[in-house]
């Protein structure tokens, strides 16, 4: 395809409520958007990089300079590409991955809408519809707590994760398994927030048959990850530690998870996710989709993603209302405990036109 431009969009969107983790409080999601023009079509990526650099190394306004300064002028250099070129040209470029993929989002959405092919056939999805989960951030109380998980629920959520850090780990998961019962399916998540040293703290989750616990210790502490697994039975789950299905193989190898979250923003894009996806089911190891609290458009992608076959645990693919009260698309809706995959071509979903205008703080337009 030959681009003809490429926008860049900064919209703010209020959350319905702060979502509180172990590394900081939200409460309100700073998006940038990629806009992909070429000849006979445009397509959108969602960059999932968060105002601060708290989650992982990436942040928003990083991700607009090297989108300006590196990653696009990169891009157009050698004249017409496909979407499956985009990863390559941009590889000497280091990190950036959630950068990357935004970028290659955009173009594989155009690509696919002037190709009539939607994301979950490009990508390999056998569902039409996926389970969800529900990512339930840290309270000021237990009450509070479970007055949100009780609501949850009700909604139809077929599994919970809890936030959790030291001093908030196993009396809200314990006051949950009291009183929504052991058939709940329940996991937690520390962004990081232990050491090695707490593994005696994290083995008192074992009591309450988690799931699993997701990324316990410092993104770079793989080994620990591996030594952590030998003390507790929880299975252990990956997600900031993992950036590439060469470290996924690697985390897997060395036994330092059990069960791998996969989030497309996080690995450089879509393509690089469904090949963690494949390593993983070569070796029998779960796979779930994470989330980034994306808007519809993001959310599209992730649910055609979360439809593959190794997918087998539901993920932080929830409905647009736990998040924003006005999404930008047409608002995803539980049913049943699950989202449907849009059938149309590309993500299937484009922005309302009025109702981004009413978020956008900014626009940039990168002539090629
Ligand atoms: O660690 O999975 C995470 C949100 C922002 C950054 C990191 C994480 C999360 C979530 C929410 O847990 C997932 C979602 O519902 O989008
Ligand atoms: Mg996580």
């Amino acid at each position: 395809m030959k681009l003809t431009g490429v926008e860049l969009r900064r919209i703010a969107m209020p959350l319905v409520a702060p979502f509180r983790t172990s590394f900081g409080t939200e409460t309100q999601r700073d998006v940038l958007l990629v806009r992909a023009v070429t000849d006979d079509a445009e397509g959108w990526g969602e960059c999932v990089a968060m105002a601060g650099p708290l989650y992982s190394s990436e942040y928003v306004d990083g991700a607009v300079d090297v989108l300006r300064r590196f990653l696009v002028p990169r891009l157009v250099a050698g004249g017409p590409f496909g979407a499956h070129e985009v990863a390559g040209r941009l590889a000497p470029v280091k990190g950036h991955r959630m950068a990357k993929a935004a970028l290659e989002m955009a173009v594989l959405d155009a690509e696919l809408r002037s190709e009539g092919r939607s994301f979950g056939r490009e990508l390999g999805a056998v569902h039409d519809r996926v389970p969800c989960g529900v990512s339930v951030g840290i309270m000021d109380s237990v009450p509070e707590l479970l007055d949100a998980v009780g609501g949850y629920l009700d909604e139809g959520y077929l599994r919970i994760k809890l936030k959790i850090e030291p001093g908030w780990d196993v009396e809200p998961v314990r006051a949950v398994r009291e009183r929504f019962g052991d058939e709940v399916l329940l996991q937690v998540d520390a962004n990081t927030a232990y050491t090695l040293a707490d593994a005696q703290q994290l083995a008192r989750l074992d009591a309450f048959d988690l799931l699993l616990i997701e990324q316990p210790l410092d993104e770079e502490d793989v080994l620990g990850h591996a030594d952590l697994a030998k003390l507790i039975r929880t299975p252990v789950c990956l997600d900031e530690s993992i950036t590439s299905a060469r470290d996924a193989a690697a985390a897997l190898r060395l036994g330092a998870c059990q069960i791998v979250n996969i989030k497309p923003g996080r690995v450089g894009g879509y393509l690089e996710a469904r090949r963690i996806h494949d390593v993983c089911v070569a070796q029998g190891v779960p796979v779930w989709c994470g989330g980034m609290l994306e808007t519809g458009l993001g959310r599209a992608a992730n649910v055609a993603l979360a439809a593959l076959p190794g997918f087998t645990l539901p993920g932080d693919t929830s409905a647009s209302g736990r998040y924003y009260a006005g999404d930008i698309t047409e608002p995803f809706v539980l049913d049943d405990g699950h989202l449907r995959l849009p059938d149309g071509p590309g993500l299937g979903v484009a922005p309302l036109e009025d109702r981004l205008a009413e978020v956008t703080t900014a626009t940039e337009w990168l002539p090629v």
